[in-house]
């Protein structure tokens, strides 16, 4: 097994990579089971922020840094990289400024992003960036996921990703960050 050291303390990004790596036999291991600090996120871009992750994490092992977040056509691409500063842990409240935005500006276009960096122990990187348009639901639904989920609606659904459980696994933003990831270490 492939040991891969994934520099999140989000629980349910760490989630979704056991998911998606633990089946192609990485040994998937989180930031917060090594006892790392986070460091603090002064990048002004996804791919910015998931480079000092990375490197933060990468000392003598091969790390994985993930920054995401959800781009509102309505708030000008915000929240963007300060989706998790955003909600401030109060999700509910949270949707419901973005749910008003998009209600005032009449635009529901959304998109979820995540920039992936992969360090390796000498300090190399490699960035991978995975998007997933669609839109602001007209009301949170659905109880799967974390974050921002059910709030959006991923192009060519009629449902959240906190409707679609595993399946958004198949589809997502991370999902496709992960691919390119993945062709990438082969
Ligand atoms: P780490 O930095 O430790 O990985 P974090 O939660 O602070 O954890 P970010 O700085 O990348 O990570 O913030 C990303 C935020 O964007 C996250 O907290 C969610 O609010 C949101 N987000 C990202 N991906 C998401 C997803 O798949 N579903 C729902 N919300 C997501």
């Amino acid at each position: 097994m492939k040991r891969l050291l994934i520099a999140t303390h989000n629980p349910g990004k760490l989630a979704e990579f056991r998911g998606l790596l633990q089946p192609l036999g990485f040994d998937v291991v989180g930031a917060e089971a090594m006892g790392f600090a986070e460091p603090e996120e002064t990048g002004a871009t996804f791919a910015q922020n998931a480079r000092i992750k990375a490197l933060a994490a990468a000392n003598g092992v091969m790390a994985l840094a993930d920054d995401s977040g959800l781009c509102v056509a309505a708030l000008a691409g915000g929240p963007g990289v300060l989706s998790a500063r955003y909600a401030a842990g109060d999700y509910p409240a949270a949707f419901s400024r973005i749910l008003a935005a998009c209600e005032a500006a009449a635009d529901r276009r959304a998109k979820f992003v995540c920039a992936l960096c992969l360090a390796r122990p000498d300090g190399a990187t490699a960035t991978f960036i995975g998007q997933a348009e669609g839109r602001i639901a007209n009301a949170p639904a659905g109880a799967t996921g974390f974050g921002y989920d059910p709030i959006f609606i991923p192009e060519g659904f009629h449902t959240t990703y906190a409707e679609l459980g595993a399946q958004k696994s198949t589809i997502s933003h991370r999902a496709r960050a992960v691919a390119q990831l993945l062709a990438h270490l082969r």
